[in-house]
């Protein structure tokens, strides 16, 4: 899979090196490329923002240096996504479609965000997704695109040592995963559950099973609802 990201912080992207996806980077898994997004401004100051019209706090990022940028780096068949507290929500099944895709190109834009004719743009060639990470305000869209990299890269084929773990995790059967526990059998006066080291594969499943309810049960009452 290709990945292309445009950013006006592309030293956020370092971290690429140090983690996982380094390690598919190395295997040819993933080809990663980071464009500054400064390189396609025209002006001195390679400016990419302007106040806002219609008035309000904070600074709009430019549609041409984006209009430029972008021009240059999709494919045609490139989807663009566009990391947006104002997007739909981010989720397993969201990264398992861009595990699909031949090339993803994020856009990562700052302050209050990108000059909404980028988006409006794109979709007419494109397949555009405005995506949000979660309820909360983040300063960009850096740390949303390394969140969702990650969550693609490693579903990749050929990625996980052992796929099997892709498929008992949290979320990927709509729960969050059962708790797990290694040696010693006792620490600090707490036992390992005695059903796990019972050797009775039905009755450990059954336990996993009820613990997977339970916690959701407890944590997260909204997964439940469908
Ligand atoms: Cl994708 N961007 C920003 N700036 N804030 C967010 C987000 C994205 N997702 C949640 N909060």
């Amino acid at each position: 899979m290709k990945i292309d990201i445009v950013s006006i912080f592309p030293g956020y992207f370092d971290v690429l090196e140090l983690s996982l996806l380094g390690k598919a980077a190395k295997s040819k898994l993933v080809d990663v490329t980071v464009h500054d997004l400064r390189d396609a401004t025209t002006d001195v100051h390679k400016s990419v923002d302007d106040t806002p019209y219609g008035g309000g706090a904070g600074m709009v990022m430019s549609p041409e240096p984006w209009g430029t940028m972008l021009d240059g780096v999709l494919q045609e068949d490139s989807w663009l996504v566009v990391p947006s507290p104002a997007g739909q929500l981010f989720s397993q099944s969201l990264a398992v479609e861009f595990s699909q895709a031949p090339h993803l190109v994020f856009a990562c834009g700052r302050y209050e965000g990108i000059d909404q004719r980028v988006v409006e743009h794109y979709r007419t060639t494109h397949r555009v997704v405005e995506v949000s990470v979660g309820d909360y305000v983040l300063n960009g869209g850096e740390v949303a695109a390394l969140a969702m990299m990650e969550a693609t890269v490693r579903l990749l084929p050929g990625f996980m040592g052992n796929p099997e773990s892709l498929v008992e995790e949290s979320h990927e059967k709509g729960l969050l995963e059962y708790p797990s526990f290694t040696k010693p059998r006792t620490w600090r006066g707490l036992d390992v559950p005695e059903v796990l080291l019972s050797g009775n594969h039905d009755a450990i499943r059954t336990w996993r099973e009820e613990q997977s309810l339970e916690r959701t049960r407890q944590v997260r009452p909204d997964l439940l609802e469908d």
